[in-house]
């Protein structure tokens, strides 16, 4: 391991702390005397109010600094009063706090210590069939975690393999609990992925919601858990849904299964987060009739008001899953009645793997102007860390974990702020070049968008890896992601008069989307089958909108390639950002001329400008 681990937006977080930190406001003392002596500030006294919670206030009193907060919030004060330091800016005015009280980051890290879709090396924490961390790595971890502001994270893959069943059985416990206590100084609590049909591995003969054996297993079962991590938050099930075992086997709904769940864990204060992911995997491509988007409101409106109290419905922001660009799910505007996370994706699986640059704070505030945030009551990301030494792979992706802090406590931030804010306290840059660095930031999702699928198409990824174009290889699979493009058309008619889609949204939505003519551009063919020739808002033709955006898309890419080589970054994060972003380039043009290759060949269009496309 390196001596510099890891540049993070504290710049003193490289510095090894203490293993005998007990409590927020131990790590608060120590991170203030350590980064005061760093940035040269006056170290704050701190005063403890525990009727404050997550919040805190910063203010001066006999002209010294003061942080109240309660238990975790004097911590989140010492970061915030260290941050405003590192930055050169004022120090955040009033009482603060948490817009979300559950601010989750959700691992898919397998108890062997591989990581589901994880682009920066292997987990942190398991190797070998259980849990195995280097102590300083999560120590490291626990201040950046904190410092984000996140407060639960759990722990394995929703995906849950054998080995990581062991993580609640008796055997495996002391292993969790353990972490549990590794990570609590830092104010943030366990969850633990959990399948469905475990009981089954104990000799129960079904894992039917309604079976008294099955109910007592559970409840039996998160005794002995929350006896070994009183604090622990909860449950997190993904339930038929990709294989994964669940109720729809017993012939029980979702609202049965969720429910016998909580009420295992209900007397131990755990919330149970049931995920929402729930489509046909194994649809013929013939069958038209079925549009997977509509899957989740199917499965779930129908039971709005019918989970208990601490069931959490986590629901991803498109009905998708993670594309590029997607509408918000409709799911999350039709249940009233029923407490709802939002789930965002950091691990870029389908945004360029942590080569690519793609910043998301942009996205997931426009997110807001279809999504209200106080519709969902909590949220969650699935996580973009690993074992590598700069924790995410490229070393800007760190900016979409520090941003997913700063939208979790307030989700109407202004985006450009926090990546100028995590820009500055990463590499404190000479002006002009945090400007291009922001910049380049800024742009960087509509750069990536213009040179893969076109307008919302989705899924044009080579399957299973998810890197790279193949606009047809996902078109003849079971996983209900089809383009149906042929020579005069490409889309699917999700009107009304098609598969009906649109009607699951609210009366506001539903009229935007409905016709071509108000359907943003961006969302165009998510919504419509387009001939190559319809006439779009600004004049140009489909066809050639899609040639545009694929050469633009690469030209932008380029440009950004120039703006980096001109950025005094500290290595090893030039070298790594250089090699990645070569490795980008590669990708867009390659994305570029399939795509354009593909249409070209199906439409048989020319491109008004003549430039090259490989027939
Ligand atoms: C953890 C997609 C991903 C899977 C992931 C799944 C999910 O299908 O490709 O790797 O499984 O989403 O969110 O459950």
């Amino acid at each position: 391991m390196n001596d510099i681990i890891c540049r993070t937006w504290l710049p003193y977080l490289d510095a090894d702390i203490p293993v005998d930190l007990i409590t927020p406001a131990d790590v608060a003392v120590f991170e203030l005397e350590l980064g005061c002596d760093r940035l040269g500030g006056a170290i704050p006294e701190l005063r403890p109010d525990p009727a404050m919670g997550e919040s805190y206030h910063i203010f001066t009193e006999n002209g010294k600094p003061v942080i109240s907060g309660g238990r975790t919030g004097i911590l989140y004060g010492a970061y915030a009063y260290m941050e405003s330091l590192a930055a050169g800016e004022a120090i955040p005015a009033g009482v603060q706090q948490p817009f979300y009280k559950l601010r989750m980051l959700d691992c898919w890290d397998n108890a062997d210590g591989s990581v589901e879709r994880g682009y920066s090396g292997r987990s942190l924490w398991f190797e070998g069939g259980g849990f195995q961390w280097d102590p300083r790595r999560i120590r490291q971890l626990g201040r950046i975690l904190a410092s984000a502001g996140i407060n639960v994270l759990c722990v394995n893959n929703v995906n849950v393999h054998p080995e990581a069943e062991g993580l609640i059985e008796d055997a495996g416990l002391p292993g969790l609990a353990a972490f549990a206590e590794a990570l609590r100084p830092f104010g943030v609590r366990l969850m633990v992925s959990v399948s469905f049909a475990q009981p089954m591995r104990h000799g129960i003969p079904t894992a039917d919601p309604l079976d008294a054996a099955a109910q007592k297993w559970w409840a039996d079962r998160a005794d002995a858990v929350w006896k070994a991590v009183p604090d622990l938050a909860g449950f997190l099930v993904k339930a038929d849904s990709e294989h994964n075992p669940g109720p729809f086997t017993y012939g029980r709904s979702h609202a049965e299964g969720a429910n016998m769940l909580a009420r295992a864990i209900a007397p131990h204060g755990g919330v149970l987060i049931w995920r929402a992911f729930v489509y046909n995997c194994m649809q013929d491509w013939r069958d038209t009739v079925t549009d997977r988007p509509m899957a989740a409101f199917n499965t779930y409106a129908p039971l709005d008001g019918r989970f208990d109290d601490n069931v959490i419905l986590q629901v991803k922001h498109g009905p998708f899953d993670f594309q590029v660009r997607e509408p918000v799910s409709p799911t999350l505007l039709a249940m009233p009645h029923t407490k709802l996370a939002l789930e965002l994706q950091l691990a870029q699986e389908y945004t360029g793997q942590q080569v690519d640059l793609y910043a998301m704070n942009p996205m997931w505030r426009a997110l807001g102007e279809d999504l209200p945030p106080e519709q969902v009551m909590a949220v969650a990301a699935v996580s973009n860390l690993g074992r590598d030494d700069n924790f995410t792979g490229h070393p800007f992706a760190a900016v979409n974990l520090y941003g997913y802090g700063q939208y979790a406590w307030n989700p109407r931030v202004d985006p450009a702020a926090v990546l100028r804010r995590w820009a500055r306290l990463t590499y404190a840059l000479p002006r002009g070049q945090e400007d291009a660095l922001v910049g380049m930031l800024l742009d960087s999702r509509t750069v990536y968008e213009k040179y893969t699928a076109p307008l919302g198409l989705c899924w044009m990824v080579n399957p299973g890896g998810h890197y790279g174009p193949s606009p047809w290889g996902y078109e003849f699979s079971l996983w209900g992601t089809y383009n149906r493009a042929d020579r005069n058309a490409v889309g699917i008619d999700r009107t009304a008069g098609g598969t009906g889609y649109v009607l699951q949204y609210p009366e506001a939505l539903r009229r935007k989307y409905e016709s071509p003519d108000t359907c943003p551009d961006k969302l165009l063919l998510f919504f419509h089958r387009v001939r190559y020739d319809h006439v779009m808002a600004d004049g140009r033709t489909l066809i050639q909108r899609i040639y545009d955006d694929h050469f633009e898309g690469v030209e932008a890419a380029e440009a950004m390639a120039a703006a980096l080589a001109g950025l005094d970054l500290p290595e090893p994060d030039r070298s790594e950002a250089a090699r990645r972003m070569e490795a980008q380039l590669k990708n867009a043009r390659e994305w570029r001329d399939v795509v354009n290759t593909f249409f070209h060949r199906l439409s048989g269009a020319a491109d008004e400008k003549g430039r090259r496309i490989y027939d």
